[in-house]
């Protein structure tokens, strides 16, 4: 069985980590059995992030490689009615959701001196005491550096509001009045929405990017038919 290690669950989410929700999303729409292993030891693994998957003693790393590798394995493949112009579209939405909402959002979590404590005690509550006092701080420290030598710490959070509210809007524009992405079926695109936009409404310490959101009513009905589908217990 497939064996997927993962950040812990958020408390009104199925996770903080976009990355592992967009994962698990995945693994529950092609309807391939799993088990979950939570954990915070990423540096044990190659590229030293999470998710990874195990499988007959192979370690697979990132997701999108991890997707690839499961399509091929179980001939399971969600994003098969796409179209070839949808397709050049769902890997433009992953770009910008993965590699330009994500580190925006990761300056509130990790950079920005006001929300920081809002975020700190979040992931406090899901570490084992021991951890607690150690491992967030340094990260603190370590994922200021990192987010500046990125760029995106180069923004005051006023520009950064905009950048986010562009995306949001495009989006937004995207989905329209459908029920997913690319119709009403759900593929792949939807999971990595849901994983960033679930997060921008339900992560506290994202408050302010959640203002932004409520601009955009059909990404937070996009979030809460996810979570219908595929995570009922949080809708409880
Ligand atoms: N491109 C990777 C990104 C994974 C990723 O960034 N994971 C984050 C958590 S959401 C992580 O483990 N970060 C730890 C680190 O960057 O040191 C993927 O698709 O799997």
């Amino acid at each position: 069985m497939i064996k997927l290690i993962q950040y812990p669950r958020a408390k009104n989410f199925p996770g903080y980590s976009f990355f592992s929700v967009k994962l698990e999303t995945y693994l529950k729409m092609a309807e391939i059995p799993y088990e979950i292993q939570f954990s915070f030891e990423n540096k044990k693994f190659p590229r030293e992030k999470l998710p990874v998957i195990t499988d007959e003693n192979k370690t697979i790393t990132d997701t999108s490689f991890i997707i690839d590798y499961l399509r091929e394995k179980f001939e399971a493949n969600v994003d098969a009615s796409l179209t070839d112009d949808q397709a050049a579209m769902a890997e433009f939405i992953q770009r910008t959701a993965e590699d330009h909402i994500v580190p925006i959002l990761m300056m509130w979590r990790w950079s920005d001196e006001d929300t920081w404590p809002t975020w700190r005690d979040q992931i406090y509550a899901l570490m084992p005491g021991a951890l607690r006092a150690v491992i967030p701080p340094l990260v603190h420290k370590h994922m200021k550096k990192r987010l500046w030598h990125h760029g995106v710490a180069r923004y005051p959070k006023e520009e950064r509001l905009i950048k986010l509210d562009h995306s949001l809007k495009a989006l937004s524009y995207v989905l329209g009045k459908q029920d997913f992405v690319f119709g009403d079926q759900p593929c792949s695109t939807d999971a990595i929405v849901f994983a960033v936009v679930g997060n921008i409404y339900f992560d506290p310490s994202l408050e302010e990017a959640a203002e932004v959101l409520e601009k955009y009513p059909n990404l937070i009905e996009h979030t809460k038919r996810m979570l219908e589908k595929y995570y009922p217990e949080y809708l409880r």
